[in-house]
């Protein structure tokens, strides 16, 4: 069969089969776009069904989460384990606690997730889970007894050989803490069964800062290609979470200028350089909103709502919040003023317009499939650290996470070169982190 027959079959039946899952749809429609040459040079994937099996979950588990709050309500929350693919390893992926979360999210991010995992070099598949659980202005016991009631049907299904979940939007240190101590208790076994871990108790030097850094890693690495560097450049970053704060510190490490940060209510504009330590201490320490940041910086503005962030004049962009965040017409301003890079530390916050701008016009675009992976990367190193039962030191966590984000960016444009498409960096990370998966999956028959 013709390899575009088979990309369209498949995406035909994704749409049937999973109505209504509009992220998930787009996730898939990008994968599969790039692989029609990968496809028509090796048609052993066609005939053993690769693709057809790629974007159907091995496994999916959806289960209620009742919990009690301070006043004593009774709530009901929806939550998701979608167990993707483990051609490479135990099923590996965050969990989302956000309001908007739904069974589409939970795919995309799980897909995604097993493209990014293979590209990090580490043997670990792909899924992803979460719940429609909000945690803002609730306090640390009601997140307890919510982590606590999930953990009591999540822990049926993960264990470190067979799914290992980590943080991701809503869910850092304090919330890993809580479901940890939950399995452990219930499965009467402390084990690598979650990444993100505290310092103290199993946790990797590293992780916490481990996506943005190695996010600034790999953007700096194509920049170098091109004889640039961070150092001088005015760079926009999105969000003021994990992702967006240790992007920030990276770049400022390496002589960049970040002048915005923001959150779901608006973003702040400062032009003397973002206050990391303020930003820190607002977000992690005091839980706030980014528009606290105005209080104590005379020449930083607020602006409501997040749109206008990439109106702001920059070299480098770097959307760090959400999937979608960064639309058309914001690609074609950044465009229009300049921007000679973009990186995705969040996952999938271009729309696929956006992107198609950044590579029509040259813009270095990295997608988060390669540009994020160093999160997930240092996870995999955490799981060697449990295994062995011993820490490494920061240098050698940080080293190994630099080498990865520097092989992921050779082996991305090298598979775009090979495939014809030179320079596109979506089909390059599409296309080496397939070829892995899709060798694993013949390699171990009809399963
Ligand atoms: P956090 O929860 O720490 O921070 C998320 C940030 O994004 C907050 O500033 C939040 O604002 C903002 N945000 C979330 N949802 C929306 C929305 N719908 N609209 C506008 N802003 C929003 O999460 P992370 O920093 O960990 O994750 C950020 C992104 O990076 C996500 O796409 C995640 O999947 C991706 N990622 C994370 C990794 C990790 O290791 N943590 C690894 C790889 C990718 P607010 O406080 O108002 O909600
Ligand atoms: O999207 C991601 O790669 C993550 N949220 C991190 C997953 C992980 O297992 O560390």
């Amino acid at each position: 069969m013709a390899a575009k027959t088979t990309v369209q079959d498949a995406y035909d039946q994704v749409l049937k089969r999973n109505p209504g899952e509009t992220e998930f749809h787009q996730a898939v429609k990008e994968v599969l776009d790039s692989l029609v040459p990968v496809l028509d040079r090796h048609p052993e994937y066609v005939r053993a069904g690769i693709v057809d099996r790629l974007v159907e979950p091995e496994r999916q588990v959806i289960f209620r989460v009742p919990w009690q709050d301070d006043k004593g309500n009774f709530h009901v929350n929806r939550a998701f384990r979608v167990e993707f693919n483990s051609a490479l390893g135990p099923y590996k992926g965050g969990l989302r606690f956000h309001p908007t979360v739904y069974l589409g999210i939970i795919k995309f991010l799980g897909f995604e997730q097993i493209l990014k995992n293979s590209l990090t070099g580490l043997m670990m598949g792909g899924g992803k889970g979460g719940s429609d659980f909000d945690p803002k202005g609730r306090s640390d016991d009601e997140v307890m007894r919510f982590c606590q009631s999930l953990m009591t049907e999540l822990c049926r299904h993960i264990g470190p050989d067979t799914d290992v979940p980590a943080g991701d939007i809503g869910v850092g240190g304090r919330e890993i803490g809580f479901m940890f101590g939950q399995y452990k208790r219930i499965r009467n076994e402390f084990t690598g069964v979650l990444t993100g871990k505290g310092l103290d108790w199993g946790g990797s030097l590293v992780r916490t800062e481990a996506t943005g850094y190695g996010l600034v890693y790999i953007v700096d690495e194509a920049l170098k290609a091109q004889g640039k560097s961070f150092d001088g450049l005015t760079v926009s970053v999105s969000g003021s979470g994990n992702v967006a704060i240790f992007a920030t510190e990276k770049v400022q490490e390496l002589g960049g200028k970040v002048v915005t940060l923001s959150d779901s209510n608006g973003y702040v504009y400062d032009p003397d350089g973002i206050d990391l330590d303020a930003v820190k201490r607002i977000k992690l320490v005091e839980r706030g909103r980014i528009r606290e940041y105005v209080n104590a910086h005379k020449n930083a503005q607020y602006t409501e709502g997040c749109s206008g962030i990439w109106d702001v004049k920059c070299d480098v962009a770097l959307p760090c919040a959400t999937q979608n965040e960064l639309d058309e017409a914001a690609a074609k301003t950044l465009v229009t003023n300049g921007c000679i890079a973009a990186g995705e530390g969040a996952n999938m916050p271009c729309t696929p317009e956006a992107a198609d701008v950044f590579l029509e016009n040259k813009v270095l675009f990295l997608p988060g499939k390669a540009a994020n992976a160093g999160g997930v990367a240092v996870s995999g190193l955490e799981m060697a650290q449990n295994s062995q039962r011993l820490p490494w030191t920061f240098e050698k966590a940080d080293a190994e996470l630099k080498k990865i984000m520097v092989t992921i960016y050779k082996n991305t444009s090298e598979a775009a070169r090979e495939y014809g498409c030179e320079g596109n960096f979506v089909a390059g990370a599409n296309i080496a982190g397939f070829l892995k998966v899709a060798n694993a999956m013949l390699a171990q028959g009809l399963v």
